[in-house]
């Protein structure tokens, strides 16, 4: 194709991009938007697959069969919603197992927060209420992006995030309504997950390396801090309700502003737990992998089971 050839290509692409059309697998797309999708839809879907290990080390233990059973449910959705966006993913022309090759090999990302351990059962609360609680405020957006296969999977999983922020909100509640030491359990949570929530919204806008090109495709609506501020905006009124303390003496509501005020963010520790070296960092990696190595005889069975079926199929029409 000729340079003019790829530059008519790009402005009508841009042009649809403009208009708010829907880009498609089989749609003309620069390599670069092909390049970056594949890298922030593949690390979110392995958020939502690592994301599965720091609650399910909870599920044997959760108090009550009631519990039990939410706790299981949440964490299989997010099965589900790594699986919508490995798929989606695939679309743009990458196998799942070079996604996961990238994932066991340090290659590729995932969420920061889940490096993090879960110590007590107000973990599960405090998860649900800050984590799914930022993962929407920083999802919805991607609900209008402009890549068809992601905006269509996020409409789903924004639901199901909405689910699971009120579950984790209830846990909390009921905790610092509790006793005593049940509130001290949401306290500490809080005191915990608070700053490592605020870094998953990802680097401050100064240092943030694909904002300004994604926001151009509509792949991001929202800048890192934007959002940043939103959530704790909206989420300081949600523990003052419950009676709980943000862990920052600097928070201070901002009357012209009309946004909370916040204290400075140890970016230092953010940098660390991504590039590897966070609290959990290689055992949740080890867990991966190990499953991934585990697991090897049921896809294989499944395999040999769909080409005896195919095989049966081929027979009868025959
Ligand atoms: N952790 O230029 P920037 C969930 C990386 S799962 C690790 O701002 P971008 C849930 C970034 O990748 C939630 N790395 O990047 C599941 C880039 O490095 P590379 C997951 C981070 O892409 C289970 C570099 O820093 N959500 O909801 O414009 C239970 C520079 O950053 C992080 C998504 O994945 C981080 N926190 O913006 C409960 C949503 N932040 O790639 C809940 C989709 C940044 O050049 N993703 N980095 O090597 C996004 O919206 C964007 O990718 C981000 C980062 C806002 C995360």
């Amino acid at each position: 194709m000729s340079e003019e050839q790829i530059k008519n290509l790009e402005a009508q692409f841009n042009a649809r991009i403009e208009r708010d059309e829907k880009i498609e697998p089989k749609d003309w797309m620069p390599e670069k938007y092909r390049k970056t999708h594949i890298r922030q839809m593949s690390q979110h879907a392995h958020s939502e697959i690592v994301g599965m290990l720091p609650e399910g080390n909870w599920i044997t233990r959760a108090p009550s069969l009631r519990r039990k059973v939410a706790l299981l449910a949440k964490v299989q959705d997010e099965a589900g919603h790594g699986l919508y966006l490995y798929s989606a993913t695939e679309t743009l022309g990458i196998s799942r197992e070079e996604m996961y090759e990238q994932l066991h090999t340090g290659k590729a990302k995932y969420s920061s927060i889940f490096n993090y351990p879960t110590l007590t059962w107000a973990d599960m609360g405090a998860i649900g209420w800050l984590v799914d609680g930022a993962a929407i405020i920083n999802q919805v957006p991607l609900c209008n992006t402009s890549y068809g296969p992601y905006a269509r999977a996020m409409i789903r999983v924004c639901k199901e995030e909405s689910f699971h922020q009120r579950q984790g909100f209830e846990i909390m509640m009921k905790l610092a309504k509790g006793t005593p030491e049940q509130k001290d359990l949401a306290q500490d949570a809080l005191n915990r997950w608070w700053w490592p929530s605020l870094m998953m919204l990802g680097p401050k806008d100064e240092e943030s390396i694909h904002t300004e090109q994604s926001m151009k495709w509509k792949l991001k609506r929202k800048s890192n801090d934007d959002l940043r501020q939103q959530f704790i905006d909206q989420t300081v009124p949600q523990a003052d309700l419950i009676g709980l303390t943000i862990p920052d003496p600097e928070l201070k509501w901002n009357k012209e502003r009309g946004s909370y005020d916040f204290g400075p963010i140890n970016w230092d520790e953010f940098w660390q737990v991504v590039k590897g070296y966070g609290p959990c960092n290689k055992e949740r990696i080890k867990a991966r992998v190990g499953a991934w190595k585990e697991g090897e005889w049921v896809r294989d069975a499944a395999m040999a089971y769909a080409e005896k079926q195919a095989n049966k199929n081929f027979n009868k029409a025959v």
